[in-house]
């Protein structure tokens, strides 16, 4: 997630959500040619089922009003978290976003190729819950259909690429130093699948970091540190053998070797939320 333009709620609030979901100033920087973290720039148009999240109204236009990342899972049907449509993040409530839109297909956030596309309904996971990020997922209803072809497949509970080890991309607009410089092109890192223990060691949970919980988490990481997701790319995908497994979902800092980043286990959420073809 991004942080909005305007931010009206209370300092404490504030506080408690950026200890959940990354205090900027507690990131350990990344080296400093590292993009998305230690990854490289891609095609979008080679990546069709990543989308950004966009509200100018919110975020501003440099960037297109870029503020998460979303998968297309369906022509009118796109993944992201659901913790990009809090009021934490929007600065309102999700309703009184006017300008809530999916850019598909754009290079550049600066430029105005690909396609804009309304947003029509959002769906929450009925099991999320804000206060511990747990089943942070959200289905969004396109105003206008993408290409089936676009679409990229849903990894399935027990699917074999969550077995720990498996090689997983994860790609976005986000943050690539860990200070707060953000990408205006799509960047993809490598990571790997990690096993439940290593995420359970790395977020035990305490009165500041939020507890992995592996019934609707996963986390994926590299064992040296330097390859991860960061701010801003919240929502978007973590791809293994050619299958969405994750959505970007929450970490203690950006790249480093003991804080893998957590995702959401699509494949176990997903099937929670109902009515979403
Ligand atoms: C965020 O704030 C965020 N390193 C996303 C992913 C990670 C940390 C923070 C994982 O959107």
């Amino acid at each position: 997630m991004r942080r909005p333009i305007i931010r009206p709620l209370p300092a404490a609030l504030a506080l408690a959500s950026a200890v959940a979901l990354t205090p900027l100033a507690a990131q350990a920087p990344a080296a400093a040619d590292s993009v998305i973290i230690g990854g490289a720039a891609v095609r979008s148009s080679e990546i069709p089922w990543v989308v950004a999240l966009s509200s100018r109204d919110r975020f501003g236009g440099t960037r297109a009003g870029q503020f998460c990342g979303g998968v297309v899972v369906a022509p009118t049907q796109v993944l992201t978290a659901a913790h990009c449509l809090s009021r934490e993040v929007l600065g309102a409530t999700v309703s009184e976003v006017r300008d809530l839109r999916v850019i598909a297909g754009r290079e550049d956030l600066r430029g105005s190729g690909g396609r804009e596309i309304p947003v029509r309904r959002v769906r929450l996971a009925p099991g999320y819950d804000p206060a511990t990020s747990s089943a942070d997922l959200a289905v969004l209803t396109l105003g206008a259909a993408l290409p089936a072809r676009h679409a990229i497949a849903t990894a399935r509970r027990g699917d074999e690429a969550y077995r720990p080890g498996t090689p997983a991309t994860v790609y976005g607009w986000g943050d690539t130093t860990g200070i707060g410089t953000y990408a205006s092109t799509l960047h993809a890192a490598r990571v790997q699948v990690q096993p439940d223990s290593v995420c359970a060691r790395a977020y035990p949970g305490s009165v500041t970091g939020s507890r992995y919980q592996p019934a609707t988490m996963m986390c994926a990481g590299d064992a040296r540190g330097g390859h991860d997701a960061c701010q801003g790319d919240s929502g978007g995908p973590l791809v293994a053998r050619g299958r969405l497994i994750g959505i970007v979902s929450w970490g203690s800092g950006c790249g480093r070797a003991d804080s893998p980043g957590v995702y959401t286990r699509v494949g176990e959420v997903l099937p929670t939320v109902a009515g979403r073809r």
